[in-house]
């Protein structure tokens, strides 16, 4: 299986932490895009042209990072990463949409300015100010252990956190928006996920994917 995409991407990097949290780490092979990215066969793959996606082997596709981490955690083989019991399954379901919907939206202006884009004063106010905090007081509210999101091993909610968190700390704190100190627990979990192998591992595929296509930027 193909994944196609590339590291700088929290959505890419959400797969290969969970191959690696199943202990898989070679379940699929890290592509670039075919014929491009933004390239029409891109398009044939992912109608909004964006990464990553899937390629199996016999040649059909699958979008959405979510949906491909499901389906690798499925066929990979190595530890699941749904929780046994359904409501702790449930549970690490929700903190991927709170992460997905509430937080993506919430930095979504600063992660704009940070890529070259653009956003009004007002909408980086309104961010730092309401939209970060409620979705990380949320968030505050749904991690469970310092270990792990929820449970007693990886679940696919640890693989979703450190993929959008790396870009917390490296985008935030440019914005002064980087406190965390109103959310202990939040914080003892992000703590220990950044001093695992699996977060270093990640930060430094990142890191490089970063250099390449940004090299030279913040
Ligand atoms: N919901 C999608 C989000 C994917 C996404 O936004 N990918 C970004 C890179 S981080 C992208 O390809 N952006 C290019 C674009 O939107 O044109 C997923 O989970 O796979």
């Amino acid at each position: 299986m193909k994944l196609c995409g590339h590291s700088v991407s929290p959505y890419v990097e959400r797969v290969l932490i969970a191959l690696e949290m199943k202990g898989t780490p070679d379940g699929v092979v890290l592509s670039d895009v075919p014929g491009g990215f933004k390239s029409e066969e891109h398009f044939s793959y992912h109608p909004l042209g964006k990464i990553p996606f899937l390629i199996l082997d016999d040649g059909s596709s699958l979008s959405e990072s979510q949906a491909i981490v499901e389906y690798v955690d499925a066929v990979a083989g190595g530890k699941s990463l749904v929780p046994s019991d359904p409501f702790t399954a449930a549970k690490a379901g929700r903190i991927v949409r709170v992460l997905d919907i509430y937080y993506t939206n919430a930095i979504g202006p600063m992660g704009r300015i940070a890529f070259g884009g653009t956003a009004t004063d007002d909408e980086v106010a309104d961010a730092k100010g309401r939209a970060l905090p409620e979705a990380l007081k949320y968030l505050e509210t749904c991690i469970e252990g310092e270990q792990f999101a929820v449970g007693d091993q990886w679940s696919y909610a640890d693989a979703a956190f450190m993929s959008h968190f790396y870009w917390f700390e490296r985008l935030m704190p440019q914005f002064g928006a980087s406190d965390l100190s109103d959310y202990p627990k939040l914080t003892a979990y992000w703590d220990n996920l950044q001093k695992s192998e699996i977060y270093q591992d990640s930060k430094a595929r990142a890191d490089k994917s970063f250099e390449k296509f940004f090299g030279g930027r913040k």
